[in-house]
């Protein structure tokens, strides 16, 4: 039997493998421990810049909440979406898998059924995230670009983060959506337990400033998680828009079960969405993806500029490690 395995994005997901790694090496399942790791970085509002309680909300000010869950068992899958008041997201999706026939609830039907389940609503704005949503609101920003006066007008700008002084995100070539290091919002852990199971949870508040109403890959299975014992587990992180364009994460799993390492699968990945990018003319937005394998091997990638850094726990230690920049293929 393979030794326990969990990874986590981000250096903040450190603390989700600090959690999960002593209950994997007690023998308890895959999923339990992914979910007892994102619940730990859920439940830090310290993390600003993380997810869950106390982190940017959109960008009227409403902190909404998405995650999924799956079991690489039997595919057993659950999700919420736009959950407001919910401190762990991450749990009521588990509960959705556990109690429903569905795999998505999304918004006061997610709350509600919240309710029912008895998690409690609780207030999720802390001061300082509150200080600084409003500190760097785009709309606010003195440096914002001016719309050029085009007829008929366009959509409402999707860009958080558009800087007229970065060539990335001004109007030329720009990304889709670019974004800043403080936007980063999401916890993915993947986990293999003693058993050879495996399981994975993706949690986030999407990103900073979204518009309203906006969801992203996290809590879609197949974007921002899939996790299959006859493949491997895949998990996302970065502008959810590029993740869901080319559905990374079911893609990355196909690919290890077609035979590619974990590596191998998430630099294709990346290579993906380079390709999406230049069909649409743009610069490559700033993804990540994980993956880990049935045996414990595990692979991470990151389109350029994205410093994509993640926690992985294994043989009773744990590190954090850098993930390759894939550029563009010339
Ligand atoms: C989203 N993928 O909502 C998430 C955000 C994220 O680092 O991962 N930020 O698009």
């Amino acid at each position: 039997m393979p030794e326990p395995v969990v990874i986590a994005t981000w250096p903040f997901g450190r603390q989700a493998v600090e959690k999960a790694l002593p209950l994997l090496t007690k023998g308890e399942s895959a999923l339990d421990a992914a979910v007892a790791g994102a619940m730990a970085v859920e439940e830090n509002v310290s993390i600003r810049n993380s997810v869950g309680f106390g982190s940017l909300p959109d960008r009227l000010g409403r902190l909404t909440l998405d995650a999924s869950v799956m079991d690489g068992r039997t595919l057993a899958c659950g999700a919420v979406a736009a959950v407001e008041h919910i401190r762990h997201p991450a749990a009521l999706a588990r509960r959705v898998m556990e109690k429903t026939p569905h795999v998505l609830l999304v918004g006061e039907g997610a709350k509600w059924f919240a309710l029912q389940e008895g998690f409690p609503l609780e207030q999720p704005y802390t001061l300082a995230a509150l200080r600084e949503w409003l500190e760097r609101h785009p709309d606010l920003r003195q440096d914002k670009p001016q719309p050029e006066k085009k007829s008929p007008p366009e959509a409402p700008n999707p860009l958080p983060d558009a800087d007229a002084s970065d060539p990335e995100t001004s109007r030329d070539g720009a990304s889709d959506i670019t974004l800043r290091p403080y936007s980063h919002d999401t916890v993915t852990v993947l986990a293999l337990d003693a058993k050879g199971h495996l399981g994975g949870v993706c949690t986030t508040s999407g990103l900073a400033y979204k518009l309203p109403g906006r969801v992203g890959d996290s809590p879609i299975i197949g974007a921002g998680l899939y996790v299959d014992d006859t493949a491997g587990a895949a998990g996302a992180t970065g502008v959810g828009e590029e993740i869901l364009r080319i559905g990374g994460s079911l893609l990355i799993v196909e690919w290890m079960r077609a035979g590619k390492s974990p590596q191998q699968a998430c630099e294709m990945a990346c290579q993906r969405v380079h390709a999406a990018a230049a069909r649409r003319g743009v610069h490559p937005a700033r993804v990540a993806f994980l993956a880990l394998d049935p045996k414990g091997n595990v692979g991470a990638a990151c389109t350029p500029k994205t410093n994509f850094r993640y926690a992985l726990g294994k043989d009773g230690k744990i590190e954090l490690l850098q993930a390759r920049e894939v550029a563009p293929q010339p």
